[in-house]
């Protein structure tokens, strides 16, 4: 009924529904109840999760706006079916499943909630850290398999070690914050971050991936996966890395190549690595997860009540503003 044409714009479709009914959102995948609540203030609410692909369709035929997170693929043949949306929100980082030019050429807004899961990540960085300097997982299974065994579990202090942080911003200067606490050097780098964005004093900013890893006892990478940070830790960058190296990928599977991150393990160039993010996820090759010296976690970063409550509330925060933005531009 509410087929976007190519001379149907979002504008023309937007108050498709009773001038005096409320507009219509459908939530497709899960968001925290806050968020919802949030959303019913100004819409009528459709958050019936169901993965079904003909479903999702009728729904947001008559919708005006679409709130997802990372499981519904929204592609140019669902915003053509979705006559009336004007606002597409994603609760959380990345739009990997929405296609912004199909979305742009509709007329759709498209918000998401760039820093809700920040403190988040930084803490799982974190954990990370401590966990491949102590290698707690092992220990743990060690005592689970009916061990007692001290000399196997000697790790190293984090305290006086230099830190190396490839990306500095939101999760990256949170770890920085927190690696300071800990007494840890800190050396940042972020072709990204003009020169004259002030960071903390206790970050020595270099200019080059190899400036700031020479030294460094860990390594942690904290941007988004793009064609210029694919492999950005490869064979050549780690063979530069000291001795004994320990590297936390909790960013974007692929920025640390997994081939070279595993023969770097076998040699003892790399003495531990933490990893939430891999290339394939879910994870088919084991071979990283199952090494002795590697700490791994199935994508959990973001995965807090906290992260995903401020994800729920922001996101419809977002979508409300847009679509009263979008009311008043027409109005
Ligand atoms: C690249 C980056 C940081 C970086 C940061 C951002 C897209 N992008 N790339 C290399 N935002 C450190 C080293």
């Amino acid at each position: 009924m509410s087929r976007r044409t190519e001379q149907q714009t979002a504008e023309q479709t937007l108050v498709s529904r009773s001038p005096l009914g409320r507009p219509l959102a459908v939530v497709a995948d899960r968001i925290s109840p806050s968020g919802l609540s949030r959303l019913e203030e100004v819409f009528d609410v459709d958050a019936s999760v169901s993965r079904d692909r003909d479903d999702l369709y009728r729904r947001c035929a008559e919708a005006n706006a679409l709130i997802i997170r990372s499981a519904t693929r929204v592609d140019d043949s669902l915003i053509a079916e979705s006559g009336c949306l004007t606002v597409i929100g994603r609760a959380g980082v990345g739009l990997d499943n929405v296609d912004l030019a199909a979305a742009h050429r509709a007329g759709i807004t498209v918000v998401n909630t760039p820093d809700a899961n920040s403190v988040s990540a930084a803490e799982h960085a974190m954990a990370l850290l401590l966990a491949v300097a102590r290698r707690i997982p092992q220990a743990r299974q060690s005592m689970q398999d009916g061990r007692w065994d001290r000399t196997a579990f000697v790790g190293v202090e984090l305290s006086g070690k230099t830190l190396a942080i490839l990306g500095l911003g939101r999760v990256g200067r949170l770890v920085a914050e927190r690696a300071n606490a800990f007494g840890m050097r800190i050396v940042g780098y972020d072709p990204y971050l003009p020169e004259t964005t002030a960071v903390p004093a206790y970050i020595r900013r270099v200019d080059s991936v190899r400036a700031a890893t020479a030294a460094a006892d860990f390594v942690t990478v904290h941007m988004p996966l793009t064609t210029e940070t694919r492999n950005l830790i490869d064979t050549a960058t780690i063979s530069k890395m000291p001795h004994g190296v320990r590297i936390v990928n909790a960013a974007r599977g692929g920025i640390v190549n997994e081939g070279a991150l595993l023969a770097a393990l076998e040699t003892g160039r790399c003495a531990g690595a933490g990893l939430d993010v891999f290339v394939e996820e879910p994870v088919t090759d084991r071979r990283l997860v199952d090494h002795p010296l590697v700490v791994a976690t199935p994508h959990i970063g973001a995965s807090t009540s906290d992260a995903q409550d401020r994800a729920g509330l922001q996101v419809a925060d977002a979508v409300i503003s847009a679509f009263s933005a979008r009311l008043e531009s027409i109005a």
